[in-house]
Parts: C-alpha cells; structure tokens; sequence
C-alpha cells in the first residue's frame, strides 16, 4: 500500500429519534442518551411511567409486542470521498432483531444482541458531505422468539425462569424475568454506532503473556491484526509502556494471511506479532497480595510514512492457574484459583446485570459496584450467565483494583437449542466477545453456561459423557451440549489457550454436578432444595461453591423509593401486594418467614424492625458459611474448599433479593458480616451439641444420656505470613444478667501459618454449667506484635429462646481532632446480638447515602466498646441504634 491516511472514526450519536413503527412519523421523539433503548426514551418523554416503582412492570409490558424504529442521518466530511477507502458502519449493539436501512438500502438483518455488526457500506454511504439516512428497526425479540420455538417443535423446550421464547434468542436472558427482576423485554441500540473510513485497519490486538513460574521474567507475544485490500508494506509498531514510562518498542512487517488456511470471515488479511520477554516484571495481583499495575501495549499500523491506524489496550502480567489436584486425607479434587504462584481463597460474589436498562449505567457507576464488592474484602466476582457480556467499565474497574473475574458465556438454567443458524451466531458471539474481554488480567476462568447441566440433570435429557462424538449430541434431546463442550471449547482452546474454560457453572466433571468433591458446585439447600438450617452450612461446603444465598429485604430507603406514596404508601407493610410484587422468587413469603421462624422473636411490624430482621437472618446465614467454608481452607493440599461466591452482590431494580447490596448500593447488613468473615485475619467458633449415652446404661436408654455442648474455635490467616505468638482468650457472660462467668486463654503462643485455617482448640462451653443455652462466648485472638487481631461473638441458637433484657446501650460519636465524624463508639451492659446503626430516617437520602459505615451489625459483649468507622457524616448526622430484641 503506498498512500494511505489514518482510519476515520465518526461516531453516529447525535439526532436520533425514534417511534413506534404503526404510528405515522409525527411520532418520532428525540432520544433521551445514546446509545439508548426504547424503555429509557418512553420514560424520559413520560410515555410510561417508572417501570421501577410500584406495579408499573405490568402496565409497561406492551412495549415489548410492538416494532420501534429508531432513526437518524449523519454527512461525512469530504475528505472521505477517495473511492479506494473502505467505509464501514459498525454497530457494538444492537439489542436484538434489528433491521438496518442506510439511504433506502437493507444493509442488515441483526439477531444476536451480544455479536458487534460490521457492514461494509461502501457502495451505498455518500461521502461527498450530503448527509445519509439511517433507520434501524427492531421487531419484538419475544414474538420473534416464539415464533423459532413453534418453528423447532422437536426441540425439548424447557427452561427454570422467564419462558421458552427466551431460549431461541440471543438477547440478555434476565430481559425475559428472573427470579429477582422484572420483565422488561426492551430493545434499541444499546451499544456505541460508529464509521469507520479507512485503507487498512487495526481488526484485533491480543497478546499472549506467559509469566515464568519463577515470576522473574515474562513474555508477551503481541499480535496484531490487519485488515487491508493489500498489506504489501505494512508494518505495525508496538510500545510497550508502563505508567507513561517507555519498557519496550519493536516495528515488524505485516504477513498476509494464507488464503488457503481462510478458515472463516474472523481470519485477518495480515498479521504482525513481536514477542517481549521483559525481565523481573511488575506483576499484577490481586488486592491485597500485591499492586495491580497495567502495562500499556500501543500497536500503531503504519502504512509508508503515515500511521494509518492504532490500537491500545492495558494489560496485566499475571501467572494464573485453576489448580485441581488431588487432596490429602478426602476425596476428589481441589478447584481454586492460584496466582503469581499464590493460592487465593476467593470469597466473592455473583454478579446480575446493574440494571434492566444497562444504557444507563455509566463507567463510575461500575467502578463504585467494583469498588465497594472491594472494599466488602471480596477477591472474586463471577459474571452470570443470564446477563451480559459486561461493558469494559466494569472489567476495567477489577484490573485497576484487583478484583478477580469469572466469566460465564451467556446462557442459563435452560435446555437451549442448537439449529444451524444458532450454532454459527454463538459461534461469532463467543468469538467477538473473548476477543473483546481477553486482554483483562482480572479474568481468571471462562465458563459454558449457568446451571444448564443441571436443567438437564432435573429433566432427564439425555447426557453420556463418555460419549465423544460430538455430532451425535446434536441428535439428542440436550443438544446444547454441543454448544459447551465444543463451540465454545474450541473458541476458547483457539483464542485463549492459556485461560481454563469450564463446561457449566456448576461442572463436576462430567458425572455430576452436585459431587461436592469434583469442580463447583452451587449450594442451594439453604433457601431452594430441601432448606437446609444454615446452622448446618457445614456439611454443604463443596470444592468452590460459585452460588449459595439467604434473601433479605432492601434498606427502608430503597422500599420507600419504590412505593407509589413512599412512606405514606398503604401498602408500606411487609405482606403487602406492592412488597410481594417486589419479590419475584417463587415461595418467598415461606422461605423468608421459615428462616425467621427458626432463628429470631419476631414480628412484621413495624417495617423498620421487620426489614432489620430479615438482613440479620441473611448476614447471620452467609456469614457463617463463609466462616465455615473458609475453615476448609488449610493449606498445600488440604485446600478442600477453595472459594465462596454469595449469589448475588448486587440488584437491577429495587427488590427483595438474595443480594447484599441493593439497586442503589446501599449495603444490606450481610455486606458487613461478610466483609468481616473475609478480613485477613479471623477467630471462627462453632457450637455443637454431643449426646452420648453414659457408661453403664443402657444402649437405648433415653435417661442415662449426658450431653455436652462443645465449642470449636479456629483461626484463619489470609496473609502470607506467618502470625506468631498468638492467644486465643474467650469470655463468657451470662446474657440475661450481663454476668462475666468465665474468662481464660484456650490456646497461648500459637503460630497461625499463612494462607490457611488452624485448629486452635475445643471444649465445653466456659462459664455455669447447665446455663449453656444462656451463655455468650467472645473468642479474641491476640498477638504480642499487633493487640487484638480478631474478635468473634458465639450465641446460643436459636437465638429466638433467647431471654433478652433491655441493654443499656451506649452509642457515642467519634470525632478526630478537626472535629470531622470519624466513627460510631457501642457499648453495653448486657450482650446485645446484631447492633446496627442507621442514619436517622429523617435525613434526606441524598444525605444519608453519603455516610459510609466500614462495619455494622455487631455484637455487643459487656467491657468492650466497638469502633464503627464512618465517612461522610457531618456533626448534624443524627445516627440511631437498632437490635435484635429491641421494643419498638
Ligand atoms: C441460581 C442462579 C439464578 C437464580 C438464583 C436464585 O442458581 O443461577 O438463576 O436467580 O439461583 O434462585
């Protein structure tokens, strides 16, 4: 190529407006933002009311029976008009049967929401600056939907959420309804529209990096893709850079592709690839084990004397491993992540889509999400699979902070069907999107799907995994096999090799995936299942459980944001219509209410005290799995779980959901007690009760039985080091009368070795004999280096026979020397169970949204005051205690 000028890019983002197709063109209305969905628009026009508030779900539904078009014209300059130019229209998003019409011409017929469109418009786009029409119109993805299923009647539909049609269509699951969102099925152009003018192009810049299992040195081999009418001459520059600081630079000339070797439309015309081997290099870890810094590789295609286009992506050096070997002294094999040679215990969460109407969800709102799953002390997050490929904000945001990522490929809890057609546009989808993600050192694992093995466990279809001959599996009736076990197997042996890419989340190898033993598993017998006592999280611990959850009820903010009336609301009361309507899980009124009534002296009013209990039931219930489960993490070799993600971090609309934090990231209580459990150091204490029968009686007597109730307390040390010299000192209190009864050292001098749980003792509960029903147990860990290292309150459960007296409960704000708020000072007469502090219910939510608590919902033990750190509070906050027992 001999003249040639940079690549053109003109964003198509201003003029749009859209309408409904069967009403006449007086009805076109400017769109609200873009890119842009037709929910958004209707709203900001007030054409719908907030599908988010009340019932209006229901009164919006017809938006997604209806074809909307979308419109627009944009002129190119004239310097566009050399005819030797590739024009191209590239769409990131079209959300999802779109029909494209440049200039009066059909240029595209879109079906697959996740999949980039590039169409070569060359031939009907005008450059000679007059200006070119643009009209997209999208049919309803849910009648287009049945219309495949009625198409494919042989096919076993079947699905756990939403409905059939969702199944045939490549679109975000969760638009057809979940069971923690609404029904939205909405469309519009969803991702960014540009065109593109140019000679040649950037089409892809990857790299494959490989840390030495020394970490001393690394190499990344750059690869950069051309597309070109000829890449004669051609060469791509790469620069390797690090926080602005030049590490490396290499020029190569383009290679064509062989034509012979064409395998599909994906194959670049050219390819240029330079190897970097960069000597003690700074590696990316995730937070808290190290820095994450990102090095800079610019790629700029140069074509004679002008750079005709450039490319830049950061990248992490990170040597990452899904480690599963066998285990001493128990069954099958250990799944957990391992990086820069460090095993990391990943406790974390899943994640949903941030709202039914993404286009709204802008790049900070994602890194606060990130941000605060982080500052919760969370290591892992995992991307669901019936949400989103997510938008490069929020992978970007877990790069920066270290947060790892477990990817799903978009498909869930549903028997999906693999005609033709479908099987090459998940094909390119899966292609386009693991190009798009596989530069984020913060991804550590890609899996098929969610749940779909265990919709074909449930209904019996048909699965032999000793079976390899993949042709025969599109006969069966799970035919999606084929989409896991090789389209996307083979997507990603051929784009990510370095990457594990796991069948299903859960995946057990192939047998079962409910072996606790083999892979991940999802655990849900507390809440679904047989509704498991979560006292008994214990003997549900898996491998790596990537899904287990309690529901709890949003903040009181949140549920008066979604009430027509707000605190007026008629319906403010926990049973009510409009609060059950806010609840899209089947059963909930009983799960919720079962795991009350084991646990807690309750009541449903008022609101206030009701929503308080539901999120101590919740942080109670994943906090102890996570202490329980962490205990299994002992070391090289015993690593018998090696993660927990709590389903679900966050919400997409105001809800009751097994979330922590709500749509407005306000955290539940859990949020706390989870963050506590994951601190880098932590005392954990169970209480078991052991009958026996005593010597000389009889075998079946039901008299001559002692029972001893006995406490086990551990330590766990998430830091890489040693942490010696420890104690471990428990009190007992008598929780009635608030009397110390015991207080003594169980284990003295004791190292707690790095990356691990350690059994530091067992024994009787302390304190009056025959009162353990009433007795409280606080195991502190001490170091002579450090004081206090870790603190833990044990109760008698359940805590509903619990005599609870009124405490004299002190609440002092903490002030520093300028006199700014600093912290919330609690102490108390008496054990109090689950102190929370809230900012008072009069402040306004603009106000109270910006105090930022670093704990809450503790336990108060007599002697002792409790530090809640705040921000953001002012000396006119006014901050009010609740607890459980509390009169109201
Ligand atoms: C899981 C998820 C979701 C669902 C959740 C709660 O298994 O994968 O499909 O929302 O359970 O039921």
């Amino acid at each position: 190529m001999t003249s040639a000028s940079p690549r053109l890019v003109v964003p198509v983002d201003q003029g749009w407006s859209f309408k409904q197709e069967d009403l006449d063109d007086s009805h076109f209305l400017p769109v609200s933002q873009f890119p842009t969905n037709v929910h958004l628009d209707l709203l900001a026009h007030e054409r719908i009311p907030d599908p988010f508030i009340g019932k209006n779900e229901e009164v919006v539904q017809w938006i997604g029976e209806k074809k909307w078009v979308y419109k627009t014209s944009f002129s190119l300059p004239k310097t566009t008009s050399d005819k030797s130019k590739k024009v191209v229209l590239a769409f990131d998003g079209l959300d999802t049967f779109a029909t494209v019409v440049l200039n009066g011409k059909t240029i595209l017929e879109s079906d697959n929401m996740f999949l980039p469109y590039r169409v070569d418009v060359t031939d009907t786009v005008r450059t000679d600056g007059e200006k070119n029409d643009l009209v997209i119109t999208f049919d309803s993805a849910y009648l287009r939907g049945w219309d495949l299923v009625e198409k494919y009647p042989d096919h076993k539909w079947g699905c756990w959420n939403g409905d059939n049609s969702r199944l045939a269509v490549r679109k975000a699951q969760y638009h057809w309804g979940w069971d923690w969102g609404p029904v939205t099925l909405t469309c519009g152009p969803w991702r960014p529209i540009n065109v593109e003018v140019y000679d040649a192009r950037l089409a892809d810049l990857s790299f494959g990096t490989t840390v030495d299992e020394s970490l001393k040195s690394a190499t990344v081999v750059a690869r950069a893709e051309v597309e070109a009418g000829s890449v004669a001459g051609t060469q791509v520059r790469f620069d390797v850079s690090l926080d602005g600081v030049a590490v490396a630079s290499e020029t190569v000339d383009v290679t064509a592709s062989d034509a012979a070797e064409k395998k599909n439309d994906d194959t670049p015309d050219g390819i240029a690839t330079a190897t970097f081997l960069i000597n003690s290099p700074a590696l990316w870890y995730p937070a808290r084990y190290g820095k994450q810094p990102l090095y800079t590789v610019k790629a700029t295609l140069l074509a004679g004397e002008t750079e005709a286009d450039t490319s830049s992506k950061k990248i992490g050096l990170r040597r990452a491993r899904l480690v599963q070997h066998p285990l001493q002294d128990q069954p099958g094999t250990s799944f957990f992540f391992e990086v820069n040679n460090v095993p990391i215990f990943c406790g974390g969460s899943d994640w949903i889509p941030a709202d039914n109407f993404v286009p709204r969800i802008d790049g900070k709102r994602y890194h606060d999400w990130v941000k605060l799953a982080l500052e919760g002390h969370q290591a892992m997050i995992r991307v669901w699979g019936g949400g989103i490929y997510e938008e490069e904000a929020f992978y970007d945001a877990c790069d920066e902070l270290g947060v790892l990522v477990w990817q799903d490929f978009m498909f869930g809890c549903g028997n999906y069907p693999a005609w033709p057609e479908l099987r090459e546009s998940i094909r390119r989808e899966a292609a386009a999107n693991v190009r798009l993600l596989r530069h984020h050192a913060s991804i550590v694992i890609w899996a098929g799907n969610n749940e779909d093995y265990q919709y074909q466990e449930s209904e019996n279809l048909t699965y032999d995994y000793a079976n390899k001959d993949t042709e025969s599996w599109l006969k069966t009736d799970f035919p999606a096999r084929y989409i896991y076990e090789k389209i996307l197997a083979d997507v990603c042996t051929d784009l990510i090799p370095g990457t594990p890419y796991h069948y299903g989340s859960p995946w057990g190898g192939g047998v079962d995936t409910h072996d606790p033993t083999v892979g991940d598993i999802h655990q849900w017998n507390v809440w679904h299942g047989t509704q498991e006592k979560y006292q008994n999280f214990d003997r549900l611990v898996g491998r790596f459980v990537s899904e287990f959850g309690m529901e709890a009820f949003p903040s009181v903010r949140t549920i008066d944001q979604f009430l027509p009336d707000g605190k007026k609301d008629a319906d403010r009361y926990p049973q009510s219509s409009t609060i059950d309507f806010h609840n899209k899980a089947d059963g909930h009124e009983r799960r919720i209410a079962l795991y009350l009534v084991e646990n807690f002296r309750y009541a449903p009013d008022p609101l206030e005290q009701f929503v308080y209990c539901t999120q101590l039931m919740q942080a109670e219930c994943l906090a102890s799995a996570y202490r329980l489960w962490k205990r299994q993490w002992q070391g090289p070799g015993k690593e018998y779980c090696g993660g927990a993600l709590v389903w679900q971090l966050n919400d997409c609309w105001p809800v009751t959901s097994w979330s922590i934090c709500d749509y407005y990231l306000r955290p539940k209580h859990a949020f706390f007690t989870v963050k506590r459990e994951m601190a880098p150091i932590t005392v954990g204490m169970t209480r078991k009760e052991h009958a026996h029968n005593e010597e000389g009686g009889h075998s079946h007597s039901r008299v001559t039985i002692s029972r001893q109730t006995q406490i086990e307390i551990w330590g766990s040390n998430l830091t890489l080091e040693d942490i010696e010299s420890v104690d471990c000192v428990v009190r007992a209190w008598d929780v009635e009368t608030g009397k110390l009864t015991y207080e003594g050292k169980v284990a003295e001098g004791v190292v707690l070795k790095p990356n691990r749980s350690t059994e530091l003792a067992a024994l009787d509960v302390p304190g009056v004999k025959g009162d353990e029903a009433k007795t409280v147990v606080a195991a502190y860990l001490k170091s002579s280096a450090a004081g206090q290292i870790a603190r833990y309150v044990n109760w008698p459960e359940p805590l509903k026979y619990l005599h609870l007296a009124k405490p004299e409960l002190k609440v002092e704000v903490a002030k520093n020397e300028s006199g700014d708020v600093v912290g919330v000072d609690i102490s108390s007469n008496l054990p109090v169970k689950g102190v929370a502090i809230e900012v008072h219910e009069d402040t306004s939510n603009e106000e109270a949204d910006l105090v930022k608590f670093d704990d809450n919902l503790v336990d108060i033990v007599p002697g002792e005051t409790v530090r809640l750190g705040v921000s953001g509070a002012t000396s006119s906050t006014q901050f009010t205690p609740r607890y459980l027992g509390m009169q109201v």
